[in-house]
């Protein structure tokens, strides 16, 4: 056994600690309470997402804690191919130091990168994005939430001028009467969530799931709509199609509140039912019957989630929704709205205060004069000094160590090797640096690539604020003693930053961090100015924008106006146009990845709890048992999935809820099984997302 068992410090038996949940971007709220055999409970927490409810994840989380695998001491290594060795936390330090001056004595400051997440606090998220900007100088920095809601995130920022995932409470859900939910999974992927749409269900509203999949998700539903994959923006404009036909524009919305509608007209006259049946495999009838159940709502929702995003055309897919809630007159009104259903716990807080390549604290833009002066000014450094907007995240990765990239990598809170597209590829790349140095709490796949892996915290035993998927700032309060050994990822960063030379600029106190980042974000389009742990503590959470301590936050956003220039919202003009790759005779069906209620993205952690694992033990692949048939597979079998990046060895699941003509894979598992061997890294052209959701693919029984 290469690590220690870890000796968790307990608290005084019987004592709780209000907190919130490791994962998801719901981060619902529990209670940690110590229990007298040692170790810790889970209790749920009636809080306004949640209500009470947690999902197995969070129910198991903190089995964690305490998990024989946790990594409690640095691990170093000469060389790649020899195993790795304990060392001290200099030692450790030391080599990190060193490699960073090093590589950029040699190829610059941009020869060293930084990869962040959304799991991370806001507080790390800020220190992260101003450690590469002030500690090394270097533009190459981004996350993975690149990955995630970026293509949501540029496309409300096109339409509304600003990007806050939900712009509105989730508990107003429960008063649209029609809810329009494209390519989400919330049964699965948030389960606790359910309780709104239930409620929504029992005051007689509708719910209209757009999904190629049956899903628990759309068993909830009124109607489900299953359309190919790759289809969502011929979709919605044939729904804005029979929506301008039938009548159900809001004309005094559009011209008080938008501008450019009447190109968006003209484009819809295009998609007629009929064709848009041929495009998507919708059935006309139901494209009626979506559009009417929207059309004739006093009140509707659209919201999208990782379906119609994770796409070469996401942006586009989504503006596409956005154009049909705004021809109906559905935004900007209680009740309604345009919402993307953010992922990862601080999925929305992580894309605010600057881990992304061209971001600034407070949704600041790394190229704009003003915005560089403000934060040059908070940071104590000269905005001359602050480097350009660098590459994305799919872009830094597959230019690691190659001519002009980076060749040192830190990595705070991403598996890379698993979760990103083209798997085998990056997995090369991250071989091809000449460093890599990983913070994690497990040995997750690409820390086991590394030259050097610092054990961090986790979730419980630190303080830090997360951003939910509603736009409410959130504290997780620190509920546990690391155990012994172990850092915080802020107490890596400030250690690190004073050996560069820049320790007085990183403080390693969470509370220190936040105080910063008020002063940074305030005035931004993410202003956190007004929230304080101690206000959080007393609101169940802030809303931002949030710019005083007087100000009550805001939890729904345009009532009055847009967050543009001139207050009104845009209408873009989107022609369908298909994904990347499509089925062909080498590659004749459809390849759609995503998850399962009982794994957690990369699975570092979750494929590390017994009971998730016991119930989600081994990679799959969902196939309808006509198609099964007909390539002679049956239940259970091995079979080989083939795209043009590569292959991988699943076993088959038949199941009728899926379409025929495509295949569905988690992306939870590790090795020979990783849906990402598979995955098309083929670009949106605007926010740099990867195509997750589609790619061409051929199946083969066994490994032959
Ligand atoms: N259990 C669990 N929960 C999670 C996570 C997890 O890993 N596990 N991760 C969290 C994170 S980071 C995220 S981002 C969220 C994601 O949450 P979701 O977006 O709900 O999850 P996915 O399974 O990625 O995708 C949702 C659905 O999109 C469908 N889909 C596939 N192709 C298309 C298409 O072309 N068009 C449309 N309209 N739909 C399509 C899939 O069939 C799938 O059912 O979940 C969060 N919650
Ligand atoms: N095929 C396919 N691929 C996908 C997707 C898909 O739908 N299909 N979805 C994409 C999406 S939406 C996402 S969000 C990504 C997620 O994929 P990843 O970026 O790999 O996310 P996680 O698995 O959550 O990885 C987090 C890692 O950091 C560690 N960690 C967690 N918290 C902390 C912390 O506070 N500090 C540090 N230092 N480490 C921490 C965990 O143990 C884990 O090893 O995957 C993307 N990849
Ligand atoms: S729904 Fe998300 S936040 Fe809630 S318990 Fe499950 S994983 Fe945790
Ligand atoms: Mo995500």
């Amino acid at each position: 056994m290469l690590l220690q068992q870890p000796d968790i410090e307990a608290h005084p038996a019987g004592r709780t600690c209000r907190t919130h949940c490791p994962y998801c971007s719901l981060q619902c709220g529990m209670t940690l309470a110590s229990a007298e055999s040692g170790g810790w409970t889970v209790g749920a927490r009636d809080f306004p997402t949640n209500r009470g409810g947690l999902c197995q994840k969070g129910w198991t989380s903190t089995e964690l804690l305490a998990h024989p695998d946790r990594l409690t001491t640095p691990l170093v290594r000469d060389r790649r191919s020899e195993p790795f060795r304990r060392a001290s936390w200099d030692e450790a330090m030391t080599r990190i130091a060193e490699a960073i001056g090093r590589t950029q004595q040699r190829y610059g400051p941009d020869g060293v990168g930084m990869f962040g997440g959304g799991g991370l606090t806001n507080e790390k998220a800020y220190a992260l994005g101003k450690f590469a900007r002030v500690a090394l100088r270097t533009s190459q920095i981004d996350y993975n939430g690149r990955f995630c809601m970026s293509s949501a995130a540029a496309a409300s920022i096109k339409a509304f001028g600003a990007d806050r995932g939900l712009p509105f409470p989730l508990a107003d859900i429960a008063g649209a009467a029609t809810v329009l939910l494209v390519g989400s999974n919330l049964a699965e992927t948030m389960p606790p969530v359910m309780q709104h749409f239930q409620e929504q269900k029992d005051r007689g509203g509708s719910l209209i799931v757009v999904d190629p999949r049956a899903t628990p998700t759309s068993a909830a539903s009124t109607l489900h709509l299953q359309l190919t994959p790759g289809t969502d923006s011929a979709l919605a404009n044939g729904l804005l199609n029979i929506a301008i036909k039938e009548g159900y524009v809001d004309q005094a919305f559009i011209a008080e509140r938008t501008i450019d509608f009447k190109i968006v007209r003209r484009i819809a006259a295009f998609y007629w039912p009929s064709r848009v049946e041929r495009m998507t495999g919708v059935p006309e009838r139901q494209l009626y019957q979506a559009a009417k159940l929207l059309g004739k709502a006093p009140t509707a929702m659209i919201l999208t989630a990782r379906g119609p995003e994770q796409q070469s055309n996401g942006v586009n897919n989504v503006l596409s929704f956005i154009n049909l809630a705004l021809a109906l007159g559905k935004v900007g009104k209680p009740h309604c709205g345009y919402g993307c259903l953010t992922g990862q716990g601080n999925g929305q807080g992580g894309r605010e205060h600057g881990q992304k390549a061209d971001q600034l604290p407070g949704y600041r833009k790394l190229d704009n004069a003003e915005h560089r002066r403000h934060i040059a000014q908070v940071w104590g450094v000269s905005d001359q000094d602050l480097p350009n907007p660098g590459q994305s995240a799919y872009e830094m990765l597959d230019a690691m160590g190659q001519e002009g990239g980076v060749r040192a990598l830190l990595v705070f809170g991403s598996n890379l090797a698993v979760s990103a597209p083209r798997a085998a590829h990056v997995e090369q790349r991250l071989k091809d640096l000449d460093f890599l140095a990983v913070s994690d709490f497990f040995l997750s796949e690409t820390a086991e690539l590394a030259d050097v892996v610092l054990p961090t915290a986790q979730w419980a035993e630190e303080e830090g604020t997360m951003t939910n998927l509603e736009g409410r700032v959130i504290l997780r309060e620190r509920a546990v003693q690391p155990p012994s050994g172990v850092r915080t990822d802020l107490e890596i960063l400030a250690d690190l930053a004073g050996r560069l030379g820049y320790g007085r600029y990183f403080p390693p106190e969470p509370a220190a961090v936040f105080e910063e980042l008020r002063r940074a974000s305030a005035g931004g389009v993410a202003d956190y100015a007004g929230v304080t742990y101690q206000r959080i503590r007393d609101n169940n959470g802030l809303f931002w924008p949030c710019p005083a301590e007087d100000h009550p936050g805001t939890p729904r956003m345009f009532l009055d106006r847009f967050a543009t220039a001139d207050g009104r919202a845009r209408f873009h003009a989107i022609r369908f146009q298909p994904p990347a790759e499509e089925p062909d005779d080498d590659y004749p069906l459809y390849l759609t990845t995503g998850r399962i209620m009982s794994q957690y993205q990369s699975g570092t952690q979750t494929r590390r709890v017994a009971a998730l694992r016991e119930s989600a033990p081994e990679a799959f692949v969902q196939i309808h048992p006509s198609m099964a048939r007909t390539y002679g597979i049956g239940e259970g079998d091995a079979v080989r999935l083939r795209t043009r990046r590569g292959e991988a060895t699943l076993i088959a699941r038949l199941t009728p809820s899926i379409r025929m003509d495509t295949l569905f894979a988690p992306f939870h598992f590790a090795g020979s099984g990783r849906a990402n061997l598979l995955t098309n890294p083929a670009l949106d052209p605007v926010s740099r997302m990867p195509e997750f959701k589609v790619c061409a693919v051929r199946i083969e029984k066994g490994n032959s």
